[in-house]
């Protein structure tokens, strides 16, 4: 199959699923082919999470401890204050991330919920780190404060494929999800958008993801591809774990469908060997969380981290959304850029 790195959103369910079933070292192979054109081999982006307001969510979403739902023992805590979530944030930056992500659990955010995150996106911003806050869906007009605020980006996931959605979540449809990524895209805010693998879905409702993702009308900058962490107490916390190699080469087929996106090695990397880590980054992730906790789960401590980083010869990307994006004028033109390692051609 010939290495393309054309920016299509024309991508059809069967080329996808082709992809997917390449043999594995020919998979291998094109997904590096395609990172090496664009991206520094042996960089990968950290991002640092906190959970800003924890629980008691009322969607339904099956995989979620966050959901008001399920009993999974979680502490419930209302929206963190502004000194907490700075002390956050300054503890991420000395750690080496260059991100700060901030979620919350809320169906969507309250006028004056924004106006109290919209604060904490100032203060972060002034330490000199990225901005990402994931707080559900948006209105137009929360995007666009989130925007003036000088948000960098939002995560807001499509989570699964469109025919496999209904048996996730209930609560909020496909298409509310793609209403509020609109929203975000013609905010100019960067959108970061991806999925869980592993909660029974099929291989076509997994290429159905990537395919959802790749013919949005810009690729998302940032795609993280999360590995469902199976919490006690949620519907899917008996869910029967997913071949890692398919986990592998689902990262390597966002990697060529989306050849400039920053992939994101997300969720259940603490139950992943480092051997599966190392052809994640293969396969062309570039970015993962950092830090003991990502929301409400565990994430491999920095020690293990920077040993994995130090084994692979791996360096942390210096910053992955260069701060004079922000004198430019916010539009629908991709303004992200890796900085750090420029591909040699
Ligand atoms: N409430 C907001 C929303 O749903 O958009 C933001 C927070 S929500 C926890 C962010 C994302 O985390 C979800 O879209 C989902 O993809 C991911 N996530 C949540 N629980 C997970 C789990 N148990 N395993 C893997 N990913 C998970
Ligand atoms: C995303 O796709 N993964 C992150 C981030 N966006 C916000 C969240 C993962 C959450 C995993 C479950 C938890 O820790 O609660
Ligand atoms: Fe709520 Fe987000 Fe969890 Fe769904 S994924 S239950 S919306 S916190």
């Amino acid at each position: 199959m010939p290495v393309n790195d054309a920016i299509r959103h024309d991508w059809a369910r069967e080329e996808i699923l082709a992809l997917l079933k390449r043999p594995f070292n020919d998979l291998m192979f094109q997904a590096q082919s395609v990172h090496r054109r664009v991206f520094d081999a042996n960089s990968v982006q950290i991002s640092t999470l906190l959970s800003i307001k924890t629980g008691a969510c009322p969607e339904d979403c099956a995989y979620c401890p966050q959901s008001a739902r399920y009993d999974t023992g979680l502490n419930v805590e209302r929206l963190l204050p502004l000194e907490q979530v700075l002390q956050a944030a300054t503890r991420a930056k000395a750690a080496g991330a260059t991100r700060f992500c901030m979620g919350a659990a809320w169906k969507n955010p309250r006028d004056k919920d924004l106006d109290r995150v919209i604060k904490m996106v100032e203060a972060v911003n002034a330490l000199g780190l990225e901005t990402c806050v994931t707080a559900g869906m948006l209105k137009r007009d929360q995007a666009q404060r989130l925007a003036s605020a000088g948000l960098d980006f939002y995560n807001h996931n499509l989570d699964t494929s469109p025919e496999f959605y209904g048996e996730i979540i209930t609560t909020r449809t496909y298409a509310d999800r793609l209403d509020t990524l609109q929203h975000v895209r013609e905010a100019g805010l960067h959108v970061c958008c991806g999925g869980i693998l592993g909660m029974g879905e099929s291989r076509a409702d997994r290429a159905g993801l990537l395919q959802a993702l790749c013919n949005l009308p810009q690729h998302p900058d940032s795609v993280p591809i999360n590995m469902l962490v199976r919490v006690k107490g949620t519907p899917l916390a008996d869910a029967a774990s997913l071949d890692p190699f398919e986990f592998v080469r689902c990262i390597a087929a966002a990697r060529i469908l989306m050849p400039k996106a920053m992939v994101r090695l997300s969720a259940g990397r603490a139950e992943m060997s480092d051997e599966m880590q190392a052809l994640c980054f293969l396969a062309g992730a570039n970015s993962i969380f950092y830090g003991e906790q990502l929301l409400t789960t565990d994430n491999p401590g920095q020690q293990a981290d920077r040993a994995l980083f130090q084994r692979l010869g791996i360096q942390a990307m210096a910053d992955e959304c260069p701060r004079q994006r922000a004198t430019s004028s916010r539009g629908n033109t991709r303004r992200h850029r890796p900085t750090s390692g420029r591909p040699s051609r």
